[in-house]
């Protein structure tokens, strides 16, 4: 997941076209309603192939029934091994989101940002609207960098890097940049292996010892769970550390229960009972790795396992079992997950447990690695994002707003200061941090405009709202960051009401900038979707996936015939050559040379509850859990609290509470359960339609440690979020 994830997934290569797009210069785009295929009689069912563009590890494979033009319903492709014919809760939700009575529409105009006075406009009037705002900035600035683009995870399409290509075609903007995903830990895997590279998730199967370290694949990668069962039906003991006793850890032979953001004291712990115990692959590192004695002797010099206990909360003998198990039964892997590395010291407790991995010899095999996430298959051409700057251009470069620091970012840029934001797949009012302050920075622009399926706070708070397709309207292309499966999404049905994909939009506007403003933007105003997807493809990423021609994905989805268990080949990425446990690109970076203990942060004395928001089974994000069919699952938020807080707080089940720090607060009720920490409170991140809440009005903009060498902007230390609470 610049990006996964955004940056990197744009940069490194981290992530309908209706049959026909035309477009007159001048005029709106044509609005095709004919369907990819042609429609067949009513009675007629037709399968298309699908594929879920969400911010997801699983990336889904979906075969998609329609009849009469309908979309009547969707199931897993059974063609991708890793999908394997099932879908989550969310994904068999997709006919209620297509057919939402709460889609947005047409595209609007609000009368008083903030007001929800909204009146439909025609697609003509708001391209013009739009287009005169630019060339009216460009002219008072002499360049576009006063424009910000804040794109991110609400649509993995490959094709949707069109709207970074759109903003490029019109000149140098100010670009939201980074991810909040994964950055840490991508740096972290980065310095110590060259770059992120995990096994095919179907090798799981292979394990016979995994830790899952700081993860919830049991809600976030529900796929991967027929995997790990599968392993462990085959013997392999599973291993979960989490502060929270997950589902994942309710599947767990042993789950074990850590302190928050000590994970890097538990694998020095374990490193130093490896090494005293005579348990390392000698062999392994002398053959690929740099740095290890140095990183030995600081283990011998400063670490115990009794000081691992002290700093974690677990047992020492606890973590003695965990590191003979672990270095004694093979192949052993570890997956790494991305809650664990939101902390301020998160890149380096990933290096710190990829240690383990590398000390007993468990990467290049089957069955073992330090899984973290891969980019390996994201070797599209990113054609719908390369675009050529418009003539006369004077700037240099695009501007780098930290996309998780947004608000502040943004309010401070000057020469030029920021006035227009182009908001897509993304929802910063309620994803971001310092929700209040990302509020002002929509309150003091000159035009938002925002491009969006629903009427999200962020859409409530522009100008303008474009209505976009769902994959089910459009064509497409996905990836993974875990599996190595390739999926087209083929357009299924008409778009709804008024909706354009965001390449359709990408197209209209230039048109519009061009027609007021000749050679302004350089954006194609046309293009059938087949050229559009055939742009994507190289010889080299066609025959990753044993490809002749990209419109054989039309009979299904294709996975890699190559590179499915990382650095299996023992050739690194590193400026070594080999896996570096001393890392001198880390300490270039301002991080320490060797993997070595670095604190977590203080609790601050006013505020003693550690509040983690994790990811939410019913969502991804801000989606999903806004429609109607989850709400009638989950109709409200909950604190989980531990039984003895709540008792020392004097609340009970379903009392209502106020958690505040200085930053902001929030109201909910509570939740009592063992699962959770004593002290740590939980309140899981997402969208809810017509409640104010909004988790992130708590959240302080505070950076993890890593992040700004692969994603160009470090990482967000959500999970170091600390509050007071009292009965509301
Ligand atoms: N259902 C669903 N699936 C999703 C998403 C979603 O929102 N919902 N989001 C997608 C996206 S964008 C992402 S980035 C991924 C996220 O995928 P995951 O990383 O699996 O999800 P999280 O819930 O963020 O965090 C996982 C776990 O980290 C734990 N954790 C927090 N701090 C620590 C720590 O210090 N140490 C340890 N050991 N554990 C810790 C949390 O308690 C949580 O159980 O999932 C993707 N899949
Ligand atoms: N407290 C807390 N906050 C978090 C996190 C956390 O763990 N805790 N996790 C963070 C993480 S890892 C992530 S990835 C972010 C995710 O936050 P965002 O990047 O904002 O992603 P989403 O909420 O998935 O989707 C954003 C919007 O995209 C819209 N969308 C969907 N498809 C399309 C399309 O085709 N075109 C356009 N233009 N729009 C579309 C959706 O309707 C939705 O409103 O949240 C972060 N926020
Ligand atoms: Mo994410």
């Amino acid at each position: 997941m610049n990006s996964p994830h955004s940056f990197s997934r744009r940069t490194f290569l981290k992530g309908s076209l209706a049959a026909v797009i035309s477009a007159g210069i001048g005029s709106s785009l044509v609005l095709n309603k004919t369907p990819f295929r042609p429609v067949a009689a009513e009675t007629v069912e037709q399968v298309f192939q699908s594929a879920c563009p969400r911010n997801c590890y699983d990336s889904c494979s979906i075969l998609s029934t329609v009849k009469g033009g309908v979309l009547k319903y969707v199931e897993g492709n059974p063609a991708n091994t890793y999908t394997h014919g099932r879908l989550c809760a969310k994904g068999f939700s997709y006919t209620r989101s297509v057919y939402s009575p709460d889609r947005i529409k047409y595209p609007m105009r609000q009368v008083g940002r903030g007001s929800g006075k909204w009146e439909r406009i025609s697609w003509d009037e708001a391209f013009d609207i739009i287009a005169k705002q630019i060339l009216s900035i460009k002219e008072e600035y002499g360049s576009t960098l006063p424009i910000c683009l804040n794109k991110y995870s609400g649509n993995f399409n490959l094709l949707n890097y069109c709207v970074e290509g759109m903003m490029s075609s019109i000149g140098h903007t100010s670009r939201a940049t980074g991810t909040p995903c994964w950055p840490a830990g991508i740096d972290a895997q980065t310095f110590d292996f060259g770059t992120i590279w995990n096994n095919d998730p179907e090798d799981l199967v292979n394990s016979k010892y995994l830790i899952i370290w700081g993860a919830n694949p049991a809600w976030c990668s529900v796929h991967s769970m027929y995997l790990i069962e599968q392993a462990q039906r085959q013997g392999c003991k599973l291993v979960v550390i989490d502060p929270t006793l997950t589902q994942t850890a309710s599947k767990a032979d042993w789950y074990i229960q850590i302190k928050a953001s000590t994970d890097g004291a538990l694998a020095l712990g374990m490193a130093s009972y490896i090494l005293e115990h005579d348990l390392v692959d000698r062999n392994w590192l002398q053959q690929n790795a740099k740095g290890y004695e140095e990183y030995f002797q600081y283990l011998r010099e400063n670490i115990t396992v009794e000081w691992a206990a002290k700093e974690t909360g677990i047992e020492a003998s606890v973590i003695e079992a965990l590191a003979q198990e672990y270095a004694t039964t093979k192949p052993a892997n570890i997956w790494i997950g991305y809650g664990m590395q939101r902390h301020v010291n998160g890149g380096q407790n990933v290096r710190c447990i990829d240690t383990l991995a590398a000390m007993t010899g468990n990467i290049g095999v089957s069955g073992g690695g330090a899984q973290y996430a891969q980019l390996q298959t994201w070797g599209i051409q990113y054609h719908a994002m390369k675009m050529k700057l418009p003539a006369g251009t004077a700037t240099e470069k695009d501007r780098i707003i930290n996309i998780n620091n947004f608000g502040r970012e943004v309010l401070d840029a000057q020469d030029p200061p920021i006035k227009m934001l182009w908001i897509a797949c993304r929802n910063p009012m309620t994803q971001d941090p310092e929700a209040a302050v990302v509020k002002k920075v929509f309150e003091s622009m000159d035009l938002v405009v925002t491009a969006d399926l629903f009427m999200t706070p962020t859409v409530a708070m522009s100008d303008i709202v474009l209505p976009v397709t769902t994959a089910f309207e459009t064509a497409g292309l996905n990836v993974s960051y875990w599996h190595y499966w390739l999926s087209l999404n083929e357009q299924a049905i008409a778009p709804m009401y008024e909706a354009k994909s965001d390449l359709e939009i990408a197209m209209g506007l230039s048109a519009h900038l061009n027609a007021l403003s000749p050679g302004s933007c350089t954006y194609p105003t046309s293009g059938t979707v087949d050229e559009w997807l055939a742009a994507e493809f190289s010889p080299d990423f066609l025959a990753q996936f044993g490809l002749t021609h990209w419109e054989e994905l039309k009979k299904g989805p294709r996975k890699a015939v190559k590179g499915l268990i990382g650095w299996q080949n023992g050739k690194f990425k590193t400026p070594s050559g080999k896996y570096e446990f001393a890392s001198e690109a880390a300490q270039t970076e301002g991080h320490e040379l060797l993997p070595i203990w670095n604190e977590p942060m203080d609790v601050p004395e006013s505020y003693p509850l550690r509040l983690i928001s994790p990811h939410w089974k019913l969502s991804i994000n801000s989606q999903f859990q806004n429609l109607d069919w989850m709400a009638n699952i989950c109709h409200e938020p909950t604190v989980e609290i531990h039984p003895n807080t709540a008792e020392q707080y004097h609340v009970a089940e379903g009392d209502m509470v106020r958690l505040y720090n200085d930053e902001g607060e929030v109201r909910l009720k509570t939740h009592l359960t063992h699962t959770v920490a004593p002290d740590t409170l939980v309140v899981y991140e997402m969208w809810l339609k017509d409640t104010p809440f909004n988790i992130n009005t708590t959240l302080h903009a505070i950076p993890s440690d890593m992040g700004k060498k692969a994603t160009g902007s470090p990482g967000l230390a959500f999970h170091d979020n600390f509050v007071a609470m009292v009965k509301a």
